[in-house]
C-alpha cells in the first residue's frame, strides 16, 4: 500500500493514500493535531476542487411521517412521538413549483425524500413523474426513498434520477443501538444495487448520536470503502428532536465535526461531501471551519424534511463573507 508522511510537522505518521483503509488508520488521522488534518484535507481539496464552490442540493419531503423503521435520531418514525404529522405523498404540481423555486434560488440538485421503509409499486410510478419533471427543469435529481430492489434502480435510472441518497448512518459495530428494523447489510444491498444501476451514490452518516471515536472511524472507513467510494458524501450533525430517543444526547464537540468532515475528505479525495443536517444550530465560524476541512456541498433552503435549515439569505451572506461562490453560478 502506497503510504506518505500525513502532514507536515506530524512526525512518523504514515497515512495510506490508495485502497482500502483500516479503521485504525482512519482513527489515527482523527487523532491528528487539528492543524495538520485540516492542512493535509485543504491540501487533498485542492487538489481536486476548486477550493471556493460550493454546490447546493435542495431538500423537499414528499411524503413525510408515519415510517415504519425505529431510527432512534428520525423524527419521521412511527415508533416515536415528536409532533410530526403524517402527509400523504405531494403532488406532482407541488413538486415542481419547489423544484423551480430551488433552481431560481441557485440550487443545482433537487433531493426529494419520502419517509418510507421502501416504495411501493404505486409510490415509485408517481416518483418517476416527479424525477421525469425536474430533470425536465435541467435540475440534477437525487432521491432518498428507503431501501430497493433491482427492479425500482432501474426504474429510477430510467426516470433520469442522478442520486440515490441512501445513508449507512454510523459504524456496523453501533448501528444495532441506533436501528433495529433494517440490517446494515441490508444499506449495503441498496447501496450496491444503485451502483449496478449506473446512478450516483450519495451515502453518508451522522455524527453526534452516542457513537465513540472508533465508531466514527468505522462509519467513515465503510465509506471511504466501497469500491467505488461514494460522489456524494452527507455528513449529518444530529439534529435533537424531542419525543425521539436521542433528544437528550450529549451535545457534540463542534471541532469533532470539523474533523469528521476533514477525515472524509483525505479518505475520498474526489467526493462531494456535504455538510448536512445541524447547520441551523452551527456558528458561521464552524461552518467556515468545516468548508476549510474540504466540505463543498450543503443543504440549502429554510428546510430539510422535517426540521429547519439556515435561511437562503443568511446562506448567501456567509458564502459572500468567505468569497465562496454556488456551482450554479460558476463552474
Ligand atoms: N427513509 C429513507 C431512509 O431512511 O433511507 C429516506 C429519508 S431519511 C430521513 C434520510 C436520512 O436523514 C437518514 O438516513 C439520516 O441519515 C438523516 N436524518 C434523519 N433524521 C436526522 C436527524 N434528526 N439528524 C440528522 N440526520 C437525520
Ligand atoms: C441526508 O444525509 N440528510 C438529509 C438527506 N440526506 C435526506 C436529511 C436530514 C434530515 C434531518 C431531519 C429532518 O429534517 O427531518
Ligand atoms: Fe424512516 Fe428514513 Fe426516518 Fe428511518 S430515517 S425512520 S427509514 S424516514
Amino acid at each position: 500500500m502506497n503510504t506518505q508522511t500525513i502532514a507536515f510537522h506530524t512526525p512518523v505518521q504514515k497515512i495510506p493514500t490508495v485502497g482500502r483503509w483500516s479503521v485504525e488508520e482512519v482513527e489515527l488521522l482523527f487523532n491528528l493535531p487539528f492543524a495538520d488534518l485540516l492542512y493535509r484535507a485543504q491540501q487533498i481539496h485542492r487538489e481536486h476542487f476548486d477550493p471556493n464552490q460550493v454546490q447546493l442540493s435542495t431538500l423537499l419531503s414528499i411524503k413525510t411521517g408515519g415510517c415504519s423503521e425505529d431510527c432512534g435520531y428520525c423524527p419521521q418514525s412511527a415508533f416515536h412521538s415528536t409532533g410530526v404529522e403524517d402527509r400523504k405523498m405531494l403532488e406532482l404540481d407541488a413538486v415542481i413549483t419547489a423544484a423551480k423555486a430551488a433552481q431560481q434560488a441557485g440550487a443545482d440538485r433537487f433531493c426529494m425524500g419520502a419517509a418510507w421503509r421502501e416504495p411501493s409499486k404505486e409510490d415509485m410510478l408517481s416518483v418517476v413523474e416527479m424525477v421525469k419533471a425536474v430533470r425536465g427543469l435541467g435540475m440534477e435529481t437525487c432521491a432518498t426513498l428507503g431501501m430497493l430492489n433491482d427492479a425500482q434502480t432501474e426504474q429510477l435510472k430510467q426516470a433520469g434520477l442522478d442520486y440515490y441518497n441512501h445513508n449507512l448512518d454510523t459504524s456496523p459495530e453501533f448501528y444495532g443501538n441506533i436501528i433495529s428494523t433494517r440490517d446494515y447489510q441490508d444499506r449495503l444491498d441498496t447501496l450496491a444495487r444503485v451502483r449496478r444501476a449506473g446512478m450516483h451514490v450519495c451515502s453518508g452518516g451522522i455524527i453526534g448520536l452516542g457513537e465513540n471515536l472508533t465508531q466514527r472511524a468505522g462509519l467513515v472507513a465503510q465509506l471511504a470503502n466501497l469500491n467505488p467510494y461514494p460522489e456524494s458524501v452527507p455528513i449529518n450533525n444530529l439534529v435533537k428532536v424531542e419525543g425521539t430517543p436521542l433528544a437528550d444526547q450529549a451535545e457534540l464537540d463542534p471541532l469533532d465535526f470539523v474533523r469528521t468532515i476533514a477525515v472524509a475528505r483525505i479518505t475520498m479525495p474526489t467526493a462531494r461531501v456535504r455538510l448536512s443536517a445541524g447547520r441551523q444550530q452551527m456558528s458561521d465560524a464552524i461552518q467556515a471551519l468545516c468548508f476549510l476541512a474540504g466540505a463543498n456541498s450543503i443543504f440549502y433552503g429554510e428546510q430539510l424534511l422535517t426540521t429547519g435549515n439556515p435561511e437562503v439569505e443568511r446562506d448567501r451572506a456567509l458564502m459572500d463573507r468567505l468569497g465562496m461562490y454556488a456551482f450554479a453560478d460558476k463552474h
